[in-house]
Parts: C-alpha cells; structure tokens; sequence
C-alpha cells in the first residue's frame, strides 16, 4: 500500500530530495479554482520563482496524466492554468478515481499533503487552507483539509483561513485533531486578506529558525501536520470591515443560487474576487508570495538540520 507507486517526481525535485536539498511543495487548486486565467498562471510561476530565489526548489503537485505529479513542467502548468475549474478538484476522496480516469485535476491542500509526504517533502506554501463553514451544524461541511493536518507530516504555510469560514470553530477542530498552530511573527491568527481574525495562535515563532525547531521536533515525535499562520503584508492587507461586508454579500448569493459542497469555496471567491473589483485578487497573490518566501526559509533551516 503506497501512494509512493503513483508518484511522477520531475528530475530537479528528484534531484534536490535526493541530496537533502530544501524544496517546498506548492497546491494546484489555488490555480485551478482559486484564480482566473491569466492572473492564475502568473502567480504559480512568480511563487515558483519566490521559492528559488530564497533558496529551495518549488515542487507544484497536481494530479494529471494518471500520475500525481510532484513537481509539474511549464507545459503542465499552462495546462492547469487554462483549464481552469473545468478541471477536477482533488480531495482525499478523489484520488484513486482520478489516478484511474488520468483527467486532470487541481490539488487541495489535503492531497498536496499527502503528495509531499510521499515524496519526502516537509513543507508546503499556499495561500489559505479548508476549514469548518459557516453554519457547518448543519450542513457538516468541515474541510478535509483539517483531517490531512492532524494526520500527515507536513508543515504548511498559509495566511490563516478566510472569513467565508467560520474561523473560531476551524481553530476548535484544528485543537481536537492535534494540529499545532504557529504564528510567524504574531501572536494572532490571521484572517487571509485581514492581519487578525480576532482569534490567537497556540505559538509563536519569529523566524524560519523557530519555526523549524518546532517542526523538526513534531516529526520526530510523529504527531502529525503543523499549520504556520503568516499574516499578509500589512501594504496589502485590505480593510476588514470592507472585506467582511463583501463576504457577507457572497455567502448571500450562494445561498441564493443554492450552491453547496465542493464548489462553494470557489464560488466564494469569484463573487468576492468581483465585490471587491479585483483587490482580493491583488492582495491574495501578494500573501501567496509572502508564504512561498516563509516557507522557503523554513524549508532551508529544516534541511540545515539534515531534515
Ligand atoms: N481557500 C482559499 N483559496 C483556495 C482554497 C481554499 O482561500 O484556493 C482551496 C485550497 O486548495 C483548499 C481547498 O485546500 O480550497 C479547500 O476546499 P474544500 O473546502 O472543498 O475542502
Ligand atoms: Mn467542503
């Protein structure tokens, strides 16, 4: 039993993993359904080139051609890019039907996870994770995303979860699944475009060093995921109130339009991406790339440690 079986590992991946060289592994929903093109395709390539410049090499992993790729060619990029939420969207429960059918399929930070742990990778960037959905008592829509951090070894970077989830209990599930949660350099969890969410961290780290320590000493323990919050730049932070507002109107016109499940996330963030003229878009590529960087510096000190 091994997903190690279906893995496709590109050559620079294989190359760094295999000299104990940091690499950071990268999410494909965030393309597929997270951004439209062409803004998508850009972003995935200034994060891949985020991660080389601070010293690591980026490994994109997507589901495609009947293989889970870790690490994708420019081609294959393009490809996710362009095809965009016409592609699969793969959840845990997704994976062995699309390994079977070779359609292709954006990954989410759940099967990212598992992807990277497979291939020996320990950490991973994006740019918010899956978590408990407003009024989850009684649609019972909580992300696998949360199940993944509790029981996979991999550190994921993120700037916290959007307001279009109900942030208090996505921390409560984070608790009980064991998933230790870091701030980088706060004391606060993050709310994606907004620097705080009005809930606290469980730690606080300062730099990749920290960060690194904690990780390095979670693994060896067998514990599980760790989640680092890192708070968007506060020159692209967007004003909470003004976000708030614009997220109350998506939540409205999606329970209008009955839209549910697995597409309400991007459904969200399309009326978002239109309510606020583009700025969420801005912002949500500028806090991508601030996690590429924190990651990449984690990445490097893990490794130092021969991680
Ligand atoms: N949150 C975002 N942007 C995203 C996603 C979440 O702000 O692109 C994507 C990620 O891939 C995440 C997935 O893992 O959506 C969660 O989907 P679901 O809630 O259906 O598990
Ligand atoms: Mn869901």
């Amino acid at each position: 039993m091994s997903l190690r079986n279906h893995l496709s590992i590109s050559p620079a991946v294989r190359e760094a993993l295999d000299s104990g060289r940091p690499v950071v592994a990268l999410e494909s929903t965030i393309i597929t359904h997270g951004m439209p093109y062409p803004q998508n395709l850009e972003m995935a390539e200034n994060v891949e080139k985020v991660i080389a410049d601070n010293g690591a090499v980026p490994a994109t992993v997507a589901i495609m051609d009947g293989k889970f790729k870790i690490g994708v060619t420019a081609d294959d990029l393009e490809r996710l890019a362009r095809t965009g939420g016409k592609a699969a969207k793969a959840s845990r429960r997704d994976v062995a039907a699309l390994l079977a059918s070779g359609e292709i399929a954006g990954t989410t930070v759940a099967t990212t996870m598992m992807g990277a742990e497979a291939a020996g990778i320990r950490v991973f960037a994006t740019g918010g994770i899956g978590g408990v959905h407003r009024g989850a008592e009684s649609t019972f829509d909580i992300s696998a995303d949360l199940d993944e951090l509790g029981r996979t070894q991999v550190a994921v970077v993120c700037a916290g979860a959007k307001s279009i989830l109900d942030i208090p209990k996505t921390l409560e599930v984070l608790e009980s699944k064991g998933v230790p949660v870091l701030g980088f350099g706060t004391d606060a969890f993050p709310a994606f475009w907004a620097r705080e969410s009005g809930g606290k961290v469980d730690h606080r780290v300062d730099d990749g060093e920290a960060a690194a320590k904690v990780i390095a000493l979670q693994f060896e323990l067998g514990l599980g995921g760790v989640l680092v919050a890192n708070p968007i730049p506060a020159s692209h932070a967007l004003d909470r109130d003004m976000i708030e507002a614009r997220i109350d109107q998506a939540i409205k016109g999606a329970e209008a339009e009955g839209v549910s499940r697995k597409d309400l996330t991007p459904f969200l963030l399309k009326r978002i991406f239109e309510l606020t003229d583009g700025k969420s878009l801005v912002a949500n590529i500028a806090l991508v790339e601030n996690n590429a960087r924190v990651a990449a510096q984690i990445a490097v000190a893990l490794s130092k440690r021969g991680k």
